[in-house]
């Protein structure tokens, strides 16, 4: 059964239950990750919208104790703030709806990421800023456009994970996964089209 339809001109832009398909893995150190393939339907259309809707931005990054140019284009939506497409409404709702009883908030800022092809990337990090650098969150992130490769690995060292990522995937970072693992988008060698990140996250938390 589809949770919720959206129409537009094109393609029909809809989201399946969260939880079908939905497989978690514990990364150990109370951290978790949850991975949903093809949780969005039309994620062609949808990213056609918001790669001609959404302001897209370069953007700098406090990094290591310095402040760097990161190698793609963001926008960022504060809490309270109107977002780029009544899709992407949806999805933090239902987001919400599934995460929120386990992590006792909504999610509520979206941040959004183009990486126009191979050479952009986002380089190990994670999400710190805020709340999160001493508290256990919930960020789940949606990827629209070209497959890319997703990596995670532990912050004390270890071996990295590897995930492909694409279009309509649905992928959730939770637990103490932001202070205890780091996770990366590495850049491509080979001939990679564009591809938009959506990124829902509690207030305060970056
Ligand atoms: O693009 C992604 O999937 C990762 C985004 C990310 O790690 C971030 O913006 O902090």
């Amino acid at each position: 059964m589809l949770q919720d339809t959206l129409f537009s001109a094109g393609e029909e832009v809809l989201l399946r239950p969260v939880s079908e398909g939905l497989a978690r893995t514990a990364l150990g150190q109370g951290a978790w990750l949850d991975f949903r393939p093809g949780w969005v339907g039309g994620a062609g259309e949808l990213f056609t919208r918001l790669e001609n809707t959404v302001p897209w931005r370069s953007e700098r990054r406090a990094m290591y104790e310095r402040v760097v140019d990161v190698p793609r284009l963001a926008c960022f939506y504060d809490a309270g703030v109107s977002l780029p497409d009544p899709a992407v409404e949806e999805m933090r709702g239902a987001l919400s709806a599934h995460y929120g009883p386990e992590l006792g908030e909504p999610l509520e800022t979206v941040g959004l990421c183009l990486y126009r092809d191979g050479n952009d990337s986002v380089a190990w990090h994670g999400d710190r800023i805020g709340r999160s650098a001493h508290a256990d969150t919930v960020v789940a992130i949606v990827s629209l456009g070209a497959t890319r490769r997703f990596l995670l690995r532990p912050r004390g060292g270890g071996p990295a994970r590897r995930l492909e990522v694409s279009a309509g995937d649905l992928l959730v970072m939770g637990g103490s996964c932001q202070r205890t693992w780091e996770h990366a988008i590495p850049k491509s060698r080979r001939p990679t089209g564009p591809r938009i990140s959506i990124q829902f996250r509690p207030h305060d938390v970056r």
